[in-house]
């Protein structure tokens, strides 16, 4: 305990996911650094009083916000809510769980195999401005139809012709009887912001930055 607060430069608060996937990862990514992150009650802080960390727990949409602000001094969030984003957060780390990808994929009925195929369709998605961004790239026109969720039945209910949405197992689209062509990114958790969360101490200012 002694060298744990000698190690000790300032408190620093991380902001984690709330309720998600990324919860349990991310509660157990920080115990292994000595860190306990336990809920209190419905409060969105806690603290882990053993090495005077804050914990905020938020959406994880919101998590790159906090640390670009300076709220968090760091935080765990997917590279896919990053991308959408577009903010140079440094990556400090690549943290191995939380893995998928970012598809395009359509019902195997609507004949949409490739880029091509999408122009002057309709895409749902969450993913706005990186789908943008691809078919910008591709000097494709469709329409982009935003969902906050559940963009899977889209096609299914005659909203849109395709969809861009993250995909790990592939087995809600094949539910939904899709196929996907195209990954426009893959993803995985990663800890963004200033300080490092080293073994057994609480925080260190990083050496190197990873910008996104
Ligand atoms: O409330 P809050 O905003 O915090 O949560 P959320 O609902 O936005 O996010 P959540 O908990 O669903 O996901 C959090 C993060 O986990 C994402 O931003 C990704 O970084 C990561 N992740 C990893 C995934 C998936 N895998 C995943 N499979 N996020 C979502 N999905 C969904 C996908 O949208 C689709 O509906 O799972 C379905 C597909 O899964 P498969 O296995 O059937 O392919
Ligand atoms: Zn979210």
């Amino acid at each position: 305990m002694t060298v744990f607060f000698m190690n000790m430069q300032k408190n620093i608060t991380i902001a984690i996911q709330k309720d998600g996937r990324l919860s349990q990862h991310s509660i157990g990514y920080l115990a292994g650094r000595g860190i306990c992150a336990q809920k209190n009650g419905r409060r969105l802080v806690s603290v882990c009083n053993a090495t005077n960390t804050r914990i905020l727990w938020v959406r994880d949409d919101d998590i790159p916000h906090y640390v670009e602000s300076g709220v968090a001094d760091c935080g765990i969030v997917g590279t896919n809510v990053l991308a959408e984003r577009g903010v140079s957060i440094p990556i400090i780390s690549y943290l191995d769980f939380a893995y998928c990808k970012l598809v395009i994929a359509a019902p195997r009925a609507n004949r949409i195999c490739s880029l091509s195929d999408l122009r002057g369709k309709k895409i749902a998605t969450s993913y706005p401005r990186v789908l943008q961004k691809t078919l910008k790239e591709n000097n494709i026109r469709a329409d982009i139809i935003y969902f906050r969720g559940s963009v899977e039945i889209a096609p299914e209910l005659g909203l849109s012709d395709a969809i861009c949405d993250l995909s790990q197992t592939g087995a809600t689209l094949r539910e939904h009887n899709m196929t996907p062509f195209h990954t426009i990114l893959e993803s995985q958790a990663v800890l963004i912001g200033t300080y490092t969360i080293p073994h057994n101490t609480v925080s260190r200012p990083l050496s190197t930055k990873h910008v996104l």
